[in-house]
Protein backbone atom coordinates (compact mmCIF):
# COMPACT_ATOMS: atom_id res chain seq x y z
CA UNK A 1 0.00 0.00 0.00
CA UNK A 2 1.83 3.09 -1.09
CA UNK A 3 0.87 6.57 0.37
CA UNK A 4 0.44 8.64 -1.35
CA UNK A 5 1.67 12.36 -0.90
CA UNK A 6 -1.13 15.28 -2.13
CA UNK A 7 0.15 19.14 -2.07
CA UNK A 8 -2.67 21.56 -1.90
CA UNK A 9 -2.64 23.76 -4.98
CA UNK A 10 -0.60 26.61 -5.71
CA UNK A 11 -2.99 29.87 -6.42
CA UNK A 12 -3.22 30.65 -9.93
CA UNK A 13 -3.16 33.86 -11.61
CA UNK A 14 -6.65 33.52 -12.35
CA UNK A 15 -7.69 32.82 -8.81
CA UNK A 16 -5.50 35.63 -7.53
CA UNK A 17 -7.08 38.11 -10.12
CA UNK A 18 -10.42 36.69 -9.05
CA UNK A 19 -9.58 36.80 -5.27
CA UNK A 20 -8.12 40.19 -5.74
CA UNK A 21 -11.32 41.68 -7.75
CA UNK A 22 -13.68 40.03 -5.29
CA UNK A 23 -11.87 41.62 -2.40
CA UNK A 24 -11.97 44.70 -3.63
CA UNK A 25 -7.90 44.87 -3.01
CA UNK A 26 -5.35 45.65 -5.57
CA UNK A 27 -3.71 42.64 -7.12
CA UNK A 28 -0.88 41.68 -5.10
CA UNK A 29 2.64 42.45 -7.39
CA UNK A 30 3.89 38.90 -8.66
CA UNK A 31 6.60 38.89 -5.75
CA UNK A 32 3.96 38.86 -3.34
CA UNK A 33 1.47 36.43 -4.58
CA UNK A 34 -0.03 34.78 -1.63
CA UNK A 35 1.35 31.63 -0.95
CA UNK A 36 -0.67 28.59 -1.31
CA UNK A 37 -2.57 28.14 2.84
CA UNK A 38 -4.14 24.87 4.44
CA UNK A 39 -7.20 25.75 5.89
CA UNK A 40 -5.91 23.08 8.75
CA UNK A 41 -2.88 24.17 10.51
CA UNK A 42 -2.14 21.42 11.95
CA UNK A 43 -1.70 19.38 8.33
CA UNK A 44 0.36 21.88 5.84
CA UNK A 45 0.16 19.47 3.31
CA UNK A 46 -2.69 17.21 2.39
CA UNK A 47 -2.37 13.42 2.22
CA UNK A 48 -4.01 10.08 1.47
CA UNK A 49 -3.25 7.96 4.81
CA UNK A 50 -4.20 4.25 4.36
CA UNK A 51 -4.12 1.98 7.29
CA UNK A 52 -5.65 -0.92 5.91
CA UNK A 53 -3.65 -4.10 6.83
CA UNK A 54 -1.19 -5.59 4.42
CA UNK A 55 -3.05 -8.45 4.52
CA UNK A 56 -6.02 -7.55 3.60
CA UNK A 57 -7.98 -9.31 1.43
CA UNK A 58 -9.63 -6.68 -0.36
CA UNK A 59 -9.91 -6.68 -3.85
CA UNK A 60 -8.42 -4.44 -6.14
CA UNK A 61 -10.23 -3.88 -9.64
CA UNK A 62 -9.49 -2.17 -12.86
CA UNK A 63 -6.67 0.55 -14.04
CA UNK A 64 -6.13 3.08 -11.45
CA UNK A 65 -7.29 0.71 -8.22
CA UNK A 66 -4.14 1.25 -6.77
CA UNK A 67 -3.24 4.76 -7.31
CA UNK A 68 -5.36 7.94 -7.51
CA UNK A 69 -6.11 9.88 -10.88
CA UNK A 70 -8.49 11.93 -12.65
CA UNK A 71 -9.69 10.36 -15.49
CA UNK A 72 -10.19 12.24 -19.11
CA UNK A 73 -13.52 12.30 -19.13
CA UNK A 74 -13.73 14.33 -15.75
CA UNK A 75 -11.13 17.12 -17.29
CA UNK A 76 -12.44 20.76 -17.21
CA UNK A 77 -10.85 22.74 -20.15
CA UNK A 78 -13.06 25.31 -20.50
CA UNK A 79 -14.74 26.54 -17.15
CA UNK A 80 -12.11 26.02 -14.64
CA UNK A 81 -13.50 26.56 -11.62
CA UNK A 82 -13.11 23.17 -9.61
CA UNK A 83 -10.25 21.30 -9.52
CA UNK A 84 -9.00 18.73 -7.04
CA UNK A 85 -5.03 17.63 -6.53
CA UNK A 86 -4.26 14.14 -6.60
CA UNK A 87 -0.51 12.78 -6.50
CA UNK A 88 0.67 15.73 -6.80
CA UNK A 89 -1.20 16.84 -9.40
CA UNK A 90 -3.93 19.99 -9.86
CA UNK A 91 -6.60 19.30 -12.51
CA UNK A 92 -9.47 20.94 -13.25
CA UNK A 93 -12.14 18.97 -13.30
CA UNK A 94 -16.11 19.40 -14.69
CA UNK A 95 -18.61 19.39 -11.96
CA UNK A 96 -20.39 16.24 -11.08
CA UNK A 97 -16.94 14.18 -12.34
CA UNK A 98 -15.66 11.13 -10.81
CA UNK A 99 -12.09 10.94 -9.94
CA UNK A 100 -10.48 8.10 -8.76
CA UNK A 101 -8.79 7.89 -5.07
CA UNK A 102 -6.77 4.57 -4.63
CA UNK A 103 -7.94 1.45 -3.68
CA UNK A 104 -10.45 1.30 -6.00
CA UNK A 105 -12.23 4.53 -4.37
CA UNK A 106 -14.26 7.15 -6.30
CA UNK A 107 -15.51 10.09 -5.78
CA UNK A 108 -18.11 11.86 -7.66
CA UNK A 109 -18.23 15.72 -6.50
CA UNK A 110 -21.51 17.93 -7.40
CA UNK A 111 -21.28 21.53 -6.05
CA UNK A 112 -24.49 23.00 -6.40
CA UNK A 113 -25.71 25.56 -7.27
CA UNK A 114 -23.11 25.83 -10.24
CA UNK A 115 -21.37 28.12 -11.02
CA UNK A 116 -21.36 29.10 -7.46
CA UNK A 117 -24.08 31.97 -7.71
CA UNK A 118 -24.60 32.20 -4.20
CA UNK A 119 -22.29 32.29 -1.03
CA UNK A 120 -24.22 28.78 0.69
CA UNK A 121 -22.66 25.98 -1.71
CA UNK A 122 -23.84 22.57 -1.31
CA UNK A 123 -20.76 19.78 -2.29
CA UNK A 124 -22.73 16.47 -2.55
CA UNK A 125 -19.32 13.54 -2.46
CA UNK A 126 -20.88 9.97 -4.28
CA UNK A 127 -18.52 7.80 -3.18
CA UNK A 128 -18.11 3.87 -4.65
CA UNK A 129 -15.73 1.73 -4.34
CA UNK A 130 -15.25 -1.05 -7.04
CA UNK A 131 -18.42 0.38 -8.15
CA UNK A 132 -20.10 -0.11 -5.45
CA UNK A 133 -21.63 2.83 -3.02
CA UNK A 134 -19.14 3.06 -0.16
CA UNK A 135 -22.43 3.40 2.40
CA UNK A 136 -20.43 3.27 5.89
CA UNK A 137 -17.84 6.29 5.76
CA UNK A 138 -17.76 9.48 7.57
CA UNK A 139 -16.59 13.08 6.00
CA UNK A 140 -15.11 15.87 7.20
CA UNK A 141 -14.28 19.26 5.57
CA UNK A 142 -12.00 22.12 6.58
CA UNK A 143 -12.27 25.28 4.04
CA UNK A 144 -10.73 28.70 3.44
CA UNK A 145 -10.64 31.31 1.13
CA UNK A 146 -7.13 30.60 -1.16
CA UNK A 147 -4.74 33.29 0.51
CA UNK A 148 -6.84 34.79 2.81
CA UNK A 149 -7.19 33.96 6.53
CA UNK A 150 -11.13 34.02 7.40
CA UNK A 151 -11.28 30.47 9.30
CA UNK A 152 -10.90 27.72 8.80
CA UNK A 153 -14.21 27.15 8.92
CA UNK A 154 -15.51 23.36 9.80
CA UNK A 155 -17.83 21.02 8.78
CA UNK A 156 -18.79 17.12 8.65
CA UNK A 157 -21.27 15.67 6.14
CA UNK A 158 -24.54 14.92 6.05
CA UNK A 159 -24.95 10.71 5.62
CA UNK A 160 -27.80 10.92 3.06
CA UNK A 161 -27.33 7.17 2.26
CA UNK A 162 -26.69 5.16 -1.08
CA UNK A 163 -23.08 6.65 -0.83
CA UNK A 164 -23.86 10.30 -0.64
CA UNK A 165 -22.14 12.53 1.74
CA UNK A 166 -23.47 16.26 1.78
CA UNK A 167 -21.43 18.99 3.04
CA UNK A 168 -23.27 22.55 3.04
CA UNK A 169 -20.54 25.43 3.02
CA UNK A 170 -21.27 28.47 4.05
CA UNK A 171 -18.58 31.14 1.81
CA UNK A 172 -18.74 34.72 3.55
CA UNK A 173 -16.96 36.19 0.05
CA UNK A 174 -16.41 34.99 -3.62
CA UNK A 175 -13.22 34.03 -4.88
CA UNK A 176 -11.52 30.71 -4.34
CA UNK A 177 -11.95 28.46 -1.72
CA UNK A 178 -9.97 25.78 -0.66
CA UNK A 179 -11.71 22.54 1.23
CA UNK A 180 -9.58 19.81 2.54
CA UNK A 181 -11.85 17.03 2.75
CA UNK A 182 -11.23 13.64 5.26
CA UNK A 183 -13.11 10.85 4.39
CA UNK A 184 -12.72 7.94 6.96
CA UNK A 185 -13.57 4.21 5.77
CA UNK A 186 -12.95 1.64 9.02
CA UNK A 187 -9.38 2.38 9.56
CA UNK A 188 -8.32 4.15 6.29
CA UNK A 189 -8.28 8.17 6.11
CA UNK A 190 -8.47 9.66 2.94
CA UNK A 191 -7.69 13.59 2.81
CA UNK A 192 -7.07 15.61 -0.78
CA UNK A 193 -7.93 19.26 -1.52
CA UNK A 194 -10.80 20.62 -3.85
CA UNK A 195 -10.20 24.15 -4.49
CA UNK A 196 -13.77 25.98 -5.90
CA UNK A 197 -13.54 28.96 -7.61
CA UNK A 198 -16.82 30.46 -6.29
CA UNK A 199 -18.19 33.78 -7.95
CA UNK A 200 -21.54 34.29 -9.81
CU1 LIG B 1 -11.68 36.81 1.37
Amino acid sequence: MNPIALRVVAATAVAAAILAAACGSAPAAPSDAPETTSPSSETPSAQVVTDTPANSSQPTAGPGADQAYVPERSIDTEEKRLNVTLNGETVYIRNGSQVFLGDGLAVEIFVDPYPPSTLRTWVDLYLTRDGEPVTDASMGIEYDMLAMVHGPFSGVAEKLGGGHYLFTLDYIMFGPWDQAVTIRIGLERIRFPIVLVAYP
